[in-house]
Parts: C-alpha cells; structure tokens; sequence
C-alpha cells in the first residue's frame, strides 16, 4: 500500500473488501445450525450429557415408607393425601414411560394438599375432597422425593420416595 494513501480511502476500501469476503462466505459456505436436540432420549446411557435434576433429597429426612406401588405407563396409580401423608409414598418406575398419578385429597380436617416432583416440574395442589391427576415421564434413573410444599407438611412426614430404574437395566444396587 503506498504511503500517503489517504486512510479514508483505505478504511472504505477495507470495509468493501471485507464485506465482499463476507459475502462470499456467506452464500458459500455459511454452515447450517446444529439440529436442536433435547436432553435426555433416553438411548443414551446415564451421565452420557445428563443434566443433574434436582432429586429433593432434602426430604429425605421426613421420610417413612408408607405403601408400595410400581408406576406404569397406561395405568394411573391412585395415592391418597392426608394429614400428612401420601398412601402408597414408595413408588417406582421405569426410566421413559409415562406414568400417571391421581392424587385423591381425603383431609379430615379440611386441608388442601400439594404433590410436587421437583425433578420433571410437577407441582399439583388438591383441596380437601377434590382429586387431580398428574402425568410425567422419568427420563433420569435415580432417587427422588416428592413432598407437600404446604408450609410445615413435609416436616410433618408428607414426603415419599420414586425410585426409577434405568431403561433396561436391573434396578440399580442401593
Ligand atoms: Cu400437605
């Protein structure tokens, strides 16, 4: 570049040049975005880009079992809340099916109650006599705790247990 050249005149130039590199690249070889893929398909095996969930081990303390049932896909579990319990709270279910819980409130004295499954964004609150429904798939092998987020209700013992057992494997050891 000579010297003297006026750096208006090279500024334009560059920019010129510099938008036409643009160009070329951009209708030659501007790459497509990355298909969008959501987490947790469950081909892939657990840790394989998991996501950690919240498991509401936090709960854990205010736990007692209190009934056994399996959840499965196609045949809702029907679990009664009371004061301060679920019936049955020991659950489990296979990683990637469906499953769906009514939840039936029989308060004797009146009281609504929550169910919440921190880990799949389940939150359901159901006042005394009323019944609610509530449908999530578990894509995370895993140990979870729902509880009552009324205030004081998990404390008092309103708290269960999900196990999920990873897609066709043995339910794991502990
Ligand atoms: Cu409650």
């Amino acid at each position: 570049m000579p010297a003297g050249f006026p750096s208006r005149a090279v500024s334009a130039a560059a920019l010129a040049a510099a938008a036409a590199l643009a160009a070329a690249c951009g209708s030659v070889r501007t790459p497509a975005p990355p298909p969008y893929r959501p987490a947790a398909r469950g081909s892939a095996g657990p840790g394989a880009g998991a996501v950690a969930l919240p498991t509401g081990s936090q709960y854990a303390q205010d736990y007692t079992p209190d009934g056994q049932a399996a959840l499965v896909a196609g045949q809702p579990l029907t679990m009664t809340m009371t004061d301060y319990r679920f019936a049955p709270n020991t659950l489990t279910a296979a990683q990637g099916e469906p499953v769906t819980i009514r939840l039936v409130n029989q308060s004797p004295t009146g009281s609504a109650h929550n169910f919440s499954l921190d880990a799949w964004r389940v939150s359901a609150t159901v006042n005394a006599g009323a019944t609610a429904t509530v449908t999530f798939t578990p894509t995370a092998a895993g140990t979870y705790y729902f509880y009552c987020n009324l205030p004081g209700h998990a404390d008092l013992g309103m708290v269960g247990r999900l196990t999920v057992t990873a897609r066709g494997a043995p339910a794991p050891a502990g």
